[in-house]
């Protein structure tokens, strides 16, 4: 695939959306914005829902690939969550499909193997106590079985009709950890760009699954695929650890929201707001 240029990027009013409109043209992308929500210093965006075929077909007419951020970010009920994530993420493949758009990058999230333990041990950890990629994916709400949807959907449209896709599993992407769990899942903004340029650049990445994240001290899962890409993070979380973990101490061990990989959406999930 040439190196693509245009691209589409869904979610755009929101937090990672608005990360990347202000990193991603340095690697010299034209960004194409979509989202149902108006951008206020973006006036030529597109504001469109993700349940709107017709402006989707439009939307990706031309793009040379897509960054699907668009969606529930958060814990929904399940007629929301099926709507916005899993028809929407459907809708945005079959425009893709159609109008011949060869890569789609897709937001993915921890939350698709939230009721992961997360790994013992020391820091950092031995490479073999790391969570592989092909760990069994073990949604811990119905915002993560969404996104396990999405990482299916992606591999039926490449095994199906050639339509390529990064699918990353992104930890937690701010501009700084604000826990104690995200000291081991932090993807700083600029090791997102950094990922996302690498996904829409590598060659041949048929669907590939990659974890999301800087490359903290404390990482709790292995790297290898995102490197594959020619991911090279250059961030780590770990000065921001002495405080996070004076602050709200070290994570608990017999508590069970601390327990897992998802934390705090295994057992008390944020709600989507609207
Ligand atoms: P966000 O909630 O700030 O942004 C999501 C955007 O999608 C919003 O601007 C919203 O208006 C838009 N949207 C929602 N439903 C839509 C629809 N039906 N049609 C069109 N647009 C719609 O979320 P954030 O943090 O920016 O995350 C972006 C993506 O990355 C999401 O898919 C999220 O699940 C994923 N992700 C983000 C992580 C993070 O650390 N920020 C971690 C893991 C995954
Ligand atoms: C996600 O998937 C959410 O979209 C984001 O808002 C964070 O909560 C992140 O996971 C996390 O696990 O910290």
């Amino acid at each position: 695939m040439p190196a693509p240029r245009t691209v589409l990027l869904t979610g755009a009013a929101g937090g990672l959306g608005t990360l990347m409109r202000g990193l991603l043209p340095e690697y010299g992308y034209a960004l194409r914005l979509l989202d149902v929500r108006p951008i206020e210093d973006a006036p030529g965006a597109i504001a469109a829902d993700l349940s709107d075929r017709a402006a989707l077909r439009e939307a990706v007419r031309g793009v040379d690939a897509i960054i699907h951020l668009a969606g529930i970010s958060l814990e929904a009920p399940f007629e929301k969550i099926l709507k916005a994530n899993i028809e929407g993420t459907y809708n945005l493949y079959e425009a893709a499909r159609e109008e011949g758009v060869g890569r789609i990058v897709f937001a993915s999230s921890n939350h698709a193997v939230g009721y992961t333990p997360r790994p013992r041990g020391g820091t950092p950890l031995d490479a073999d106590a790391l969570i592989p990629i092909d760990t069994p994916r073990r949604p811990d709400t119905f915002y993560g079985l969404s996104k396990s949807f999405g990482e299916d959907l992606a591999q039926l449209y490449w095994d199906k009709h050639g339509l390529e896709t990064v699918s990353v599993r992104i930890g937690s992407c701010f501009p700084e950890p604000t826990s104690v769990r995200m000291l081991s899942i932090w993807m700083s903004p600029a090791d997102g760009a950094r990922l996302f340029h690498a996904a829409l650049t590598a060659e041949h990445v048929g669907h590939t699954v990659v974890y999301g994240s800087s490359a903290n001290t404390r990482l709790w899962w292995d790297l290898t695929t995102a490197r594959e890409l020619g991911y090279a993070p250059r961030d780590d979380s770990e000065p921001y650890a002495e405080k996070l973990i004076a602050e709200q101490g070290d994570l608990d061990p017999d508590d069970q929201a601390q327990a897992c990989l998802g934390g705090h959406f295994v057992t008390d999930p944020p709600i989507w707001p609207y």
